[in-house]
């Protein structure tokens, strides 16, 4: 059986294979270009925006409404703050619990690591197998934009942003090129005061920092901004039709190469930075690192000079054929 059919029949087997590949294993490199081509139908819907408003309600809500379309949905909850897979990952299973039980979801949790290079190019793979194990929808659900590393932007085909009112301050609360990162906004907890008065605010910002659709440019996109409660289950129906609607945009204006290439630029910059530091560290013995720290640290020398000579002593090889 091929790698895609097991991972479409057999549900350990896709758990298992994800794990080596947040693990790192390199055994999974081949398998990982063997599934490439399987994984390009699926929709990666992102989800993003600041702790506790609603993201992961609004994502079991969505899921539900999907799976009523008969669509097969994997979810992963990205966790980039937390270094342990600890509480808050613990959580967003609980939250997502009324999901259990349905073969066509997949729940996957990734806690970032803080390791070697970033997060970003493991839940790109992540979202590769799953898409290649079947799943037409695939949600990443991270916290903030832009500034993590989970560049979701990036990953995702359609990214929403959402916001819910409460927050202290509201509109002066939300981050800064958040706004920039959303296709659809949401405005969730519409069942609490507050909500009305953040729709209208960010609707406002967004006119202002949105050019206007003009006839010669039909591609620009105008992201909608909806009101929902993922509570009272209301804003659901609207939201899937929204990501319908940017789905379609991207799709008439052949827009989804431009996101391919996009994404490919983001993803290569990351796994060649990440790959040149292993490679370097890789061939770097503990011994030799701390003879040079040692000396760096009697001669005084400036950490980034350190840095280059050490680098300097490495020979980059291109092959030439
Ligand atoms: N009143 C109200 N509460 C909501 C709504 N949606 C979510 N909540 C509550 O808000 C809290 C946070 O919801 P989550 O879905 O966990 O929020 P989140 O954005 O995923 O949170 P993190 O993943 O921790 O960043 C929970 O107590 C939810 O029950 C809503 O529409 N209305
Ligand atoms: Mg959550």
């Amino acid at each position: 059986m091929s790698l895609r059919n097991t991972l479409h029949a057999d549900r350990r087997a896709l758990s298992r294979f994800l794990s080596r590949v947040e693990n790192q294993r390199d055994s999974v490199a081949a398998q990982l270009a063997e599934l490439y081509h399987a994984a390009s139908d699926s929709i990666v819907i992102g989800v993003t925006g600041p702790p506790g408003s609603g993201k992961s309600a609004l994502v079991t809500a969505l899921t539900k409404l999907l799976r009523e379309r008969d669509l097969k949905v994997a979810i992963v909850a990205v966790d980039p703050t937390s270094p342990f897979s600890g509480g808050a990952i613990l959580g967003d299973r609980i939250r997502m619990r009324e999901l259990a039980g349905d073969d066509g979801v997949f729940i996957r949790s990734m806690a970032s690591r803080g390791q070697l290079g970033g997060l970003a190019w493991r839940t790109q793979d992540i979202a590769r197998v799953l898409a290649a194990a079947g799943f037409e929808r695939v949600i990443v659900e991270t916290v903030g934009a832009g500034q993590s590393e989970v560049d979701i932007v990036n990953l995702a085909h359609t990214t929403l942003v959402v916001q819910a009112p409460g927050a202290g301050d509201d509109v002066q609360a939300i981050k800064a090129g958040i706004l920039e990162a959303a296709d659809i906004l949401v405005v969730n907890k519409g069942d609490l005061p507050g909500a009305e008065r953040l729709l209208s605010a960010l609707k406002t910002m967004l006119e202002m920092g949105h050019p206007t659709k003009t006839a010669d440019d039909e591609a620009l996109w105008m992201p909608p901004v909806i009101a929902a409660s993922a509570l009272k289950s209301t804003g659901i129906e609207e939201l899937a039709r929204a990501i319908d609607a940017h789905v379609r945009h991207l799709q008439s204006h052949g827009l989804q190469n431009v996101h391919q290439r996009n994404q490919l630029r983001a993803e290569f910059m990351a796994k060649l930075r990440e790959s040149v530091l292993r490679r370097v560290i890789d061939s770097t013995t503990d011994d030799e690192l701390a003879g040079i720290i040692e000396r760096a640290t009697k001669q005084r020398i400036e950490p980034q000079q350190a840095v280059d000579r050490f680098l300097d002593s490495f020979e980059i090889h291109r092959k030439r054929h």
